[in-house]
């Protein structure tokens, strides 16, 4: 089996997260930001992830999630709360609108030719408007988002499961939490700070931390 991803990607995460709850191996192929053939191929247009099984190629995240969940019995059993998923929206724009700007920067394969990086940029400030801009409001946009964390703190009732039990939820709160990980200076309360750890390690995929910035 094989993911098609971007490493700043928080779709990219969520397929790539399954893999690691499930410990089942995946060989990881880090598409150029620029590159739009291969995924044309794959899968009719640019996009990420797409998955490859058996010669067969899937976009979507989640059915990406819901069809590796399958396999040998699933382990995103539990139920969701919406409450959860509301949270989540309502931080989406902050949660870019830091992310982004730093992503643009990072060492990372997809931005791996001067012309990949330049595509991100071009593309994103589209979405989010001037990085420059994003980034001379970063004070506003940290301070909004530790009130968040802080609002997302009662949430999270285990570090190993956001419910206590691991549902979808948690492949949605670890994606957008990891999307935060290379902002710098952001406050983490406890629980939120020993969810993300834990999920880390239990989904196999490195937080941004240590390139924060
Ligand atoms: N609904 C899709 C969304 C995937 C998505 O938007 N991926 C982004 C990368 S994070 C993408 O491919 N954007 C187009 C681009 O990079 O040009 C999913 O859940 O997989």
């Amino acid at each position: 089996m094989k993911l098609y991803i971007y490493e700043h990607c928080p779709f990219c995460v969520k397929s790539r997260a399954i893999f690691g709850l499930k410990k089942r191996s995946f060989e990881a192929l880090f598409m150029l930001n620029d590159d739009v053939a291969t995924p044309k191929r794959l899968v009719g247009k640019k996009v990420a992830p797409i998955f490859e099984r058996d010669g067969r190629h899937m976009a979507e995240s989640m059915d990406i999630v819901a069809e590796v969940d399958a396999l040998d019995g699933p382990v995103l059993t539990g139920v969701t709360n919406p409450l959860l998923a509301d949270w989540i929206n309502h931080s989406t724009s902050t949660v870019y609108a830091l992310a982004i700007p730093q992503w643009a920067e990072a060492d990372f394969p997809e931005f791996a030719t001067t012309d990949a990086r330049a595509y991100f940029k071009t593309n994103k400030e589209k979405a989010i408007g001037p990085f420059k801009d994003r980034l001379a409001e970063s004070g506003r946009l940290i301070a909004a988002m530790n009130a968040s964390l802080e609002d997302l703190a009662p949430m999270v009732k285990a570090a190993d499961a956001v419910n206590g039990d691991l549902s979808t939820d948690d492949i949605h709160l670890f994606a957008h939490l990891r999307s935060l990980s290379i902002v710098r200076g952001l406050a983490y309360p406890k629980a939120v700070e020993e969810y993300r750890m834990r999920m880390s390690v239990n989904m196999g995929i490195d937080l941004h931390d240590r390139i924060a910035s």
